[in-house]
């Protein structure tokens, strides 16, 4: 139950066993881990794949040359480990010239320089086969108010992804991208900070449908949000294209911790809508080992990622089948949520003609409760 296997889909960022504990208190904890090193491990461990950021696999200031050996080298490691790479993304963030953002800087040598880097990762994410492109916009944003026209940095956000669909048109690649939210962190407020944000946003670009999300447990937990009702909403519009998953406890800084850990309750009810709501895709773990730990914490940390989804995997399923839980389901009118309002066909003149006692309905309890105590009961390991 406990054992990962590839057809999991659990697939790890190299900036994240890669994260070498550098904070803005601290340096670096562990040493450089080569992305060869992480790959055959991560396979090890069960894995079915491997993400990165242009700049985890080679430098911002490599020379082509420098770039080809270095994807090479990942190339044959990934292969050679019977992984894939279904996600790229571009770092637009660690390099000082993106102090203020990538595509919505205020200055438009850097916008049109991010855009160049983008375009190269493209080309990069096409040749190795992936099938999302993330974009996390963690420094566009601001700390004051007059420093950014959120407005004109939307309309520059929305030239970005036009541009960049267009070339993904234009050259065939079978790529759709996502964007990630964040309210902040490392920005003072971060653009697009939420799921409904960015969804709200997508609906503005030239090819909508070649964009959806990439939301993650802490981003959004950050906000106070519930993250499963997030990933449901995604969901109903069509726009679940990818998940970073992790955990978080409550509003506070980024914390990154390994899934499972944080939220758990959260934590039960994301595997239960990443299983139940017909999302096909990785499950991407996107966590920090934490600064206490060795290289051996770090696999330890990355293990625990997938346990913790298959232990909860296993623990939704069995909630999912109990006949009690059926039972209770339909006791709180889960069935009933289900049914149109108006039935097919029903014109207002019936509505507005039923006889309904709301007094009578105002007595009747929903017994959630009950419903909700069978979920801890599963999540809390009483009731297997
Ligand atoms: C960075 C961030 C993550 C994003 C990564 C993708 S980079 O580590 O904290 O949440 O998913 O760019
Ligand atoms: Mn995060
Ligand atoms: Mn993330």
């Amino acid at each position: 139950m406990v054992e990962p296997s590839r057809e999991d889909l659990f697939t790890f960022g190299l900036w994240t066993v890669g994260w070498q504990g550098v904070d803005v208190f601290g340096t670096a904890v562990r040493e450089p881990l080569d992305p060869v090193v992480a790959v055959t491990r991560l396979a090890e461990l069960g894995a079915y794949g491997v993400t990165f950021h242009d700049n985890d696999v080679f430098p911002f200031d490599a020379t082509p040359a420098e770039k080809s050996h270095a994807i090479g080298r990942l190339r044959q490691a990934v292969e050679g480990a019977g992984l894939v790479i279904p996600m790229v993304t571009t770092n637009l963030f660690s390099h000082p010239v993106f102090r203020d953002g990538g595509f919505t800087a205020n200055d438009r040598a850097v916008r049109r320089f991010a855009l160049r880097k983008v375009l190269d990762n493209l080309d990069l994410a096409a040749e190795l086969g992936a099938g999302i492109v993330v974009f996390w916009g963690g420094r566009d944003g601001a700390e004051s108010g007059a420093a950014k026209d959120v407005r004109a940095a939307l309309d520059r956000y929305k030239e970005a992804f036009d541009i960049l669909t267009g070339y993904v048109l234009e050259q065939g690649y079978k790529l759709r991208f996502a964007l990630e939210p964040k309210p902040n962190e490392p920005r003072g407020d971060i653009l697009l900070p939420t799921i409904g944000h960015a969804l709200a946003f997508i609906n503005e670009l030239e090819h909508p449908e070649m964009v959806g999300l990439n939301p993650e447990v802490g981003h959004e937990e950050m906000s106070g949000l519930n993250f499963a009702h997030g990933l449901a909403q995604a969901l109903w519009h069509g726009k679940l294209f990818h998940v970073d998953l992790n955990g978080q406890n409550g509003p506070r800084f980024d914390q990154d911790l390994r899934f499972g850990a944080g939220n758990a309750r959260g934590a039960f009810w994301t595997v239960d809508i990443l299983e139940s709501g017909g999302y096909q895709g990785p499950r991407h773990f996107d966590f920090k080992p934490p600064r206490t730990e060795d290289i051996d914490g770090v696999w330890e940390s990355a293990a625990g990622c997938m346990r913790n989804y298959l232990i909860l995997r296993d623990r939704v399923r069995a909630f999912r089948a109990d006949p009690e839980v059926l039972a209770a389901l339909s006791a709180a009118r889960l069935d009933e949520l289900a049914q149109a309002t108006l039935a097919p066909g029903e014109t207002l003149t019936s509505l507005r003609g039923e006889a309904f006692d709301p007094d009578a309905a105002a007595l009747r309890g929903l017994a959630f409760e009950k419903l909700d105590q069978l979920a801890l009961d599963y999540l809390y390991g009483v009731r297997r």
